[in-house]
């Protein structure tokens, strides 16, 4: 049988988006390929998805709900009808919000699915209508997404497509082969006509042992050096004067902050020397064009926002956002300007029993909520498309509150991950492949819209569907709850916005994937060319209080008591064929990321080579993890690729036993890669 080849697009949270072509056989999904006609994909696939039917079709699956029958933790569960686990749901709901009020339950989701309907619609509306709290989705990049919104209030970038023109490429904190690897070929096909490329990172990674030039650099200071480079460009007037006066505001202040930041001064911050300082600054400002693709890695630190706005600047400081082939690319999220509030229906909460705006809980401080938030506590959680006790930081907060008896738990997931094992009660969630969705990107400009390519496994349901049987099953009557996922994609296509102008669901059926109107067709995307910020000013802002640099709390030059008890500084960036803790059921995946990178220098004095079985521990936890005594991290610095299912490992814990709760400067956001430890060599 050859089989029908339908479209679908990747669900993971990656930049890329990948529109996906799916042959179907007797119902069954037998192969997955990337689409060879999409601009982006450009017919591959990551190795993670290419084998993604083994995850679909896995015999580890969630197939059906299930009843806890052991303790917390245990995973010790039996299976029960729908029926039956929207009752239980329902009736525990209702009871607490009765008597703690509606924000005594926490909804708690992330990234599981980047379709909009999966990611927040029906299940907004639920939680809205319920009065339940809301959560602050800060995990991965609201301190990012402050820097760029406080300098140039909004959030586009360069295209993808636009880094084959570049003559100089500096990936910033980002690992392009493991983390976003469709923009590799763009990035070949920049260096076959010449480019040269640079990256700025404390590893080695797969991407900088490809590159022209690495530049190793200390934790945490990226804001340092960019206010450094900025010092070098100010002090030789490499800068676009005329594109400063025209479309910036606060030069004068910008370059006051920067007087100190001299490449010597610099280069005690930054670990990099005071030569490569200044030869990065003259060749960045000196070649045209250039591009900085900046990744989400500079952000999870203390000065998190104030190193993305700094180096969001560059570009407007040199004139680069002119340029085909110039300016900067954090995220293209923001492009895609559908009506979210027509899909979340912010405005329901005004008919739950709170009748008013329900409190904002923080996900990066999921362990402080679960053990001292009191006003109400918090009596229920709800988690989908996430895995708070494999992501979020100080996990044996995390943990200790999710072991709470009077905590009532529900966890809607395709696996029986480590946060499943804690609930009262697990709901099987289908995966991108068995439901309907609109997909935005953050690495693209290209809307995606795909129907299910086969049936649900098992009794899996969909997101919107668990939601909205839920709201039936609580009694609410508002028609919101009986929108079909087509009008809801209709609602939220009909925003209005000129980048959306012409793009319609029956366009979609047909054409599956329609790049936004962010330019004339088959002209590039220049979002800043000619000045549009859309700061209060209308100019980027170059004078920002939030850039005035400090060391991060926990790192070499931060707190000293702190720093003399644990030594090293230990990031714990993606890995490369996992997505965060998705595939974290999968054996082989426990080889990366039961790594740790430790420099000769570090390993010798502690007796460790590779192989050994390490104890990495601080204030807040340990985890065991297998050395690998490499050169490719910087001395001081030890990297372990994250995450692991904790209950994988003999602790049943993984890296985020040891970050913190420490919040970014602006954002919100975790502080995953300020992290001070110690490691000593242990037994098996
Ligand atoms: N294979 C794979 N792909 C993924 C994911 C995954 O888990 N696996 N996760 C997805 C998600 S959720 C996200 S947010 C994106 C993120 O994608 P990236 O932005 O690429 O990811 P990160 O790993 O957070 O950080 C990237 C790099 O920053 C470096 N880094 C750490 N600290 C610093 C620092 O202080 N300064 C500098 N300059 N660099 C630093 C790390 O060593 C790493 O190489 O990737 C997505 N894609
Ligand atoms: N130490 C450390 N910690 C980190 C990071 C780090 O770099 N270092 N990165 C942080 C970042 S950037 C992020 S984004 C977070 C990621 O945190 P999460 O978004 O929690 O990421 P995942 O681990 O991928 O978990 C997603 C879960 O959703 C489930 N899922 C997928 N699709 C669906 C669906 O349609 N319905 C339902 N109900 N479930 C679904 C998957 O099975 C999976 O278990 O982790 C953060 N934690
Ligand atoms: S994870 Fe990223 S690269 Fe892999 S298929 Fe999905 S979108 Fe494409
Ligand atoms: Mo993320």
């Amino acid at each position: 049988m050859a089989g029908e080849v339908r479209h679908s697009t990747c669900a993971l949270d990656c930049p890329d988006a990948c529109s996906v072509l799916v042959t179907v056989e007797g119902g069954k999904a037998t192969r997955l390929r990337g689409n060879p006609e999409h601009a982006v994909t450009r017919g591959f696939l990551c190795a993670k998805v290419a084998k993604y039917l083994e995850r679909v079709y896995s015999g580890d699956r969630l197939l059906h709900p299930l009843r806890r029958t052991g303790a917390k933790g245990a995973g010790e569960f039996e299976r029960i009808s729908w029926d039956a686990a929207l009752d239980i749901v329902a009736e525990r709901l209702t009871g607490i919000a009765r008597e703690f009020g509606p924000e005594a339950i926490l909804p708690y989701s992330y990234g599981g699915s980047m379709g909009f309907l999966n990611g927040g619609s029906m299940d907004r509306r639920f939680f809205h209508r319920l009065g339940a709290s809301r959560l602050d989705r800060t995990i991965c990049s609201t301190a990012g997404m402050m820097g760029q919104v406080t300098a140039m209030g909004v959030r586009y970038g360069t295209e993808p497509e636009q880094f084959a023109q570049s003559k100089l490429i500096i990936v910033w904190g980002a690992n392009i082969l493991a983390t976003n690897v469709h923009m590799w070929p763009f990035i070949v096909e920049a260096r076959r006509r010449g480019a040269r490329l640079y990256t700025i990172d404390p590893v080695k990674n797969k991407t900088a042992m490809l590159a022209d030039r690495h530049f190793s650099i200390q934790p945490g200071t990226d804001l340092a050096l960019a206010l450094g480079l900025m010092h070098v460009i100010i002090r030789e007037a490499l800068y676009d004067a005329e594109y400063l006066a025209k479309h910036t505001n606060g030069f004068h202040g910008l370059k006051e902050r920067v007087r100190e930041f001299t490449p010597e001064h610099t280069a005690q911050l930054t670990g990099l020397t005071a030569d490569e300082i200044v030869t990065l600054a003259r060749e960045y400002a000196q070649t045209r064009p250039a591009a900085i693709r900046l990744g989400y890695g500079v952000q999870r630190t203390d000065r998190g926002a104030g190193s993305v706005s700094a180096i969001t600047l560059l570009p407007a400081l040199t004139g680069s956002w002119k340029d085909v082939g110039g300016g900067m690319q954090l995220s293209t999220s923001n492009g895609f300007h559908v009506n979210r509030a027509a899909l979340e229906r912010p405005d329901l909460q005004q008919r739950s029993a709170l009748g008013r705006e329900a409190r904002l809980i923080n996900m990066s401080t999921l362990g402080q909520a679960l053990t001292e938030v009191n006003d109400p506590p918090v009596k229920a959680l709800f988690v989908y498309n996430s895995n708070p006790a494999a992501v979020a930081p100080n996990q044996n907060r995390v943990h200790g509150g999710l072991r709470r008896e009077d905590l009532f738990t529900v966890v809607a997931e395709q696996f029986l991950t480590d946060t499943a094992d804690f609930a009262d009660i697990v709901l099987p969630a289908t995966t991108f492949l068995e439901h309907m969705d609109l997909y935005f990107a953050y690495g693209h400009y290209h809307l995606q819209m795909a129907q299910a390519a086969i049936e649900p496994v098992g009794e899996c349901r969909s997101n919107v569907e668990i939601f909205r049987a839920l709201a039936k099953r609580m009694g609410f009557t508002d028609p919101e709850f009986d929108d079909s996922s087509e009008a809801m994609i209709d609602q939220s296509l009909a925003s209005g916005h000129p980048y959306l102008e012409g793009i319609t669901r029956e366009r979609l059926e047909q054409d599956h994937s329609i790049r936004l109107k962010v330019s004339a067709e088959g002209t590039p995307f220049l979002p800043f060319a000619e000045g549009g910020f859309q700061t209060a000013s209308g100019k980027c802002e170059l004078d920002l209080a939030h850039m005035d640099y400090a060391p991060p709390v926990e790192s070499r030059l931060g707190d000293a008591a702190l720093k003399q008890r644990y030594p090293l500084e230990m990031i714990s960036p993606k890995n490369t064929d996992s997505m965060n803790s998705t595939f974290g059921y999968r054996k082989d995946t426990d080889e990366e990321t039961g790594t740790l990178f430790v420099h000769p220098e570090d390993a010798r004095p502690r007796g460790i080579t590779t192989g050994d079985a390490v104890r990495m521990f601080n204030g807040r936890g340990s985890v065991r993890l297998r050395a690998q005594v490499e050169d490719t991290v910087r001395t001081g610095v030890v990297s372990a690729p994250s995450t692991r299912w904790p209950k994988r490992s003999m602790d049943r814990r993984n890296v985020n036993a040891l970050t913190s709760e420490r919040l970014t400067d602006l954002g919100g956001g975790p502080t995953f890669y300020s992290c001070l430890v110690q490691v000593e060599k242990c037994g098996d």
